[in-house]
């Protein structure tokens, strides 16, 4: 690319009417003018600009002239370039990528994506957390969205689901309700972006169906480590359809091939100061280095029979299906392979609509499913400003389309020729016509029944599940829902609200209720009234502990390597090769971001400087120092932080003998245990990381937390 200075006093610089005395505004030495392969600006008119730099004024000193037409368009639109942010679901990401058919469903459904295997669709994906706003930070407590557009052959698909298989309330109508209740409260608009505070807790106590919702929420399922190592589901259960209309009960799920990984609290709260961005840049530099993310799609298929004999109805979407009793059957792989050339463009402009579904796949009756696929279409309008939405590239569905709607703001297609109505008698050029065999066909289910405003009886049950939940998860898994628990109900202040979550805790599991009234120092309530009795205990599930559905290799995972000057060159080489071979990625934090002269003279640059990369952004960390550089860090607060905070986070510890002195400071020594690792050879190096597939040493937590003991 050429760029050609440009000097004070140019013409392009000066006030119109002045000798060339006046100053030229911005730009000086290194101001660019168009020319080469440099286009030249242009007014949104296209009319070629001279100066983008001042305003046309009269006299250098003089007031403005209205007659600025380049001025005022350019103001104008700055001044109308925000629009409403999504109501829940604010703060999100975007990536594109491609699904890929690996198991014909054509025996279930006639949906064009799943005849063909190997036949790959193009897709948009929007991950999302849910309470904060637009510029909040990514590691709230939170569910995350995991929305996805196919672009079908025949329209657009959105599957627009959540990290966590159910939710909170059966029926829309109490949707306004819950959310206002988890955002920030109307007086004070705080707290930002976070469940832990009295309206949530309110709501959710009197509304005793969120609690399978809720043990999820204070699982750390709610603090994913990234988007690429959390599940997906689609909630609902849909229908699928095949070519005689005959329709299959389905439930879907995404299962990343990277399997699940989360962080710890303590983290988290720290990763949103150090990196409020934390899970985009990660989603971000895996797709840009060429790690692409991916997911298989499952689906659990089932019939009335199924339906009919299942402890739970199948359309309330505080329940879910077991894998143990529908297994889940992998028939697709989602990958991202594109980050968006525009954010606004494609992330905030891509609109999700429940009610997006091609033929072949269908509603059911879930009450929040039939409430969703009103309010989704409607909130695009408010959004995006125009019906014509769908006419934004990212939302436009890449098959051919037809029909006879027109006009509306900012229309970029109409129907072409005469007849734009139907019927007509204009033959082919009268425009498109419907298909009754290729078009989609809602599912002919026989309704009957009052008119009424009521729940069913099969929904009543607001506990056996939340309990199956509880005694699914590993030791540590439950200690951390305890811990979340007692968390947020400290930050409530009323404490009638505290108890009354308590009291429906007693229906999940008596040792959670103890463990939270006792971190809260609250006599144990009565339990509270049921609306009906819990089902006996049913067996706990492997499929919903993180911690036994973990990676087990340390892929895609990152080092954090804090280096010195003088640190030993063999080391950091061995290690740097035994994290490439793992398919891991290392970040090189130093004293000076200038970087550091390894021990043969070797200079290597840093990533992070010390303060600005602490040790909750990396999965594991190693210190490899020189005495001299030991002795440094040894001094530096923010080295010693970068040790106890891994220490504390029961994270894997690589470090060279030299790092004595900085774990001395740091009050480590008499700690250090069996994922604190030594290095002095290239072998110990290779056991560090053999050692990191754990993720974490989650023994060491009882020693690290006051709560475990
Ligand atoms: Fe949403 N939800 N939702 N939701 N939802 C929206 O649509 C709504 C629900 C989900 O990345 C909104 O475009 C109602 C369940 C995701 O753009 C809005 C109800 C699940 C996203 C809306 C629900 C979701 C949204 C806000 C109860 C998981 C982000 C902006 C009946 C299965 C999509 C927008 C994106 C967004 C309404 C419940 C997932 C207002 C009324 C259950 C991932 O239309």
């Amino acid at each position: 690319m050429s760029t050609k200075a440009k000097k004070s006093g140019d013409k392009a610089g000066t006030a119109p009417g002045t000798s060339g005395e006046a100053h030229p505004g911005a730009g000086g030495e290194t101001h660019q003018v168009a020319g080469g392969d440099v286009a030249t600006l242009t007014t949104a008119q296209g009319a070629p600009v001279a100066d983008d730099q001042n305003t046309l004024r009269y006299g250098p000193r003089g007031p403005a002239l209205m007659e600025d037409f380049h001025f005022r368009e350019k103001i104008f639109h700055f001044d109308h370039e925000r629009i409403p942010e999504r109501v829940v679901h604010a703060r999100g990401y975007g990536a594109h990528g491609y699904f890929e058919l690996t198991d014909s469903l054509q025996d279930v459904t006639r949906a064009d994506i799943f005849q063909r295997v190997g036949e790959r669709t193009p897709a948009f994906v929007r991950f999302s957390t849910v309470a904060g706003a637009k510029g909040s930070f990514d590691l709230a407590r939170d569910v995350r969205g995991f929305a996805v557009k196919f672009y079908t052959q025949e329209g657009n698909w959105d599957l627009v689901g959540n990290n966590i298989p159910v939710f909170f309330i059966q029926d829309a109508i109490k949707f306004p309700d819950m959310v206002h209740a988890v955002k920030p409260a109307p007086d004070r608009d705080f707290p930002q972006a976070q469940s832990a505070h009295d309206n949530f807790w309110d709501f959710v106590s009197l509304t005793p169906e969120s609690f399978h919702m809720i043990m999820w929420v204070m699982s750390d399922r709610a603090i994913p480590r990234s988007f690429r190592f959390m599940e997906g589901f689609g909630v609902h259960t849909f229908r699928f359809l095949d070519a005689r209309n005959r329709s299959t009960f389905v439930k879907f799920h995404w299962k990343p091939k990277m399997r699940l990984q989360s962080v710890v609290w303590n983290e988290a709260v720290k990763i949103n100061g150090a990196d409020p961005d934390f899970h985009r840049r990660d989603l971000w530099d895996a797709i840009t280095s060429g790690d692409f993310p991916e997911w298989e799609l499952g689906v659990q298929l089932f019939d009335d029979a199924f339906a009919e004999k299942f402890a739970f109805d199948v359309l309330d979407p505080t329940k879910l299906i077991p894998e143990e009793e529908i297994p889940v059957r992998i028939v697709g792989r989602l990958v991202l392979d594109r980050v968006v050339d525009n954010f606004f463009a494609e992330t905030e402009q891509v609109a999700f609509c429940t009610q997006n579904v091609p033929p072949g796949i269908d509603f059911s009756n879930d009450p929040l499913l039939q409430g969703r696929n009103f309010s989704y279409l409607d909130t695009q309008v408010k959004r995006l400003g125009s019906p014509n939405f769908t006419h934004i590239p990212i939302n436009a569905p890449k098959c051919p389309m037809a029909h006879f709607q027109q006009d509306g703001h900012m229309a970029m297609r109409n129907p072409i020729g005469r007849a734009n109505y139907e019927p007509n008698s204009w033959g082919a050029a009268g425009g498109p016509r419907e298909d009754p065999i290729r078009g989609f066909r809602s599912f002919a289910a026989e309704e009957t029944g009052p008119k009424v405003r009521l729940r069913p009886e099969s929904f009543a049950d607001h506990y056996s599940q939340a309990r199956q939940f509880v005694i699914s998860q590993t030791p540590i898994e439950r200690k951390h829902i305890g811990d979340a628990i007692t968390f947020e109900l400290s930050k409530v202040e009323r404490p009638e609200i505290r108890a009354r979550v308590v009291s429906h805790l007693r229906h999940v599991d008596e040792d959670l209720a103890r463990t939270v009234a006792n971190g809260l120092g609250l006599k144990l309530p009565e339990p509270a009234k049921a609306a009906r009795p819990v089902i006996a205990d049913l067996p706990p599930s492997d499929a919903l502990s993180i911690v036994r559905n973990g990676p087990d290799s340390f892929a895609g995972r990152k080092f954090g390597i804090l280096l010195t000057d003088g640190a030993d060159a063999a080391l950091f080489d061995a290690l740097v090769t035994a994290a490439e071979t793992e398919n891991a990625v290392y970040a090189i934090v130093a004293p000076k971001i200038g970087g550091v002269t390894l021990s043969d003279g070797r200079a290597v640059a840093a990533q992070q400087k010390i303060d600005g990369g602490p040790s909750v952004l990396f999965d594991a960390v190693a210190v490899i120092a020189s005495p001299d550089g030991a002795a440094l860090l040894a001094g530096d607060a923010a080295a010693r932080d970068f040790v106890t905070d891994a220490f504390a986070h029961c994270k894997f510890i690589g470090y060279t003998p030299e790092a004595n002195a900085l774990f001395a400071r740091a009050g480590l020594a008499d700690d250090l245990d069996d994922a604190c690792i030594l290095m002095e050879t290239a072998d110990d190096v290779e056991d560090f990381v053999a050692s990191c597939r754990a993720l974490r040493f989650w023994d060491r937590e009882s020693k690290v937390d006051l709560d475990a003991g």
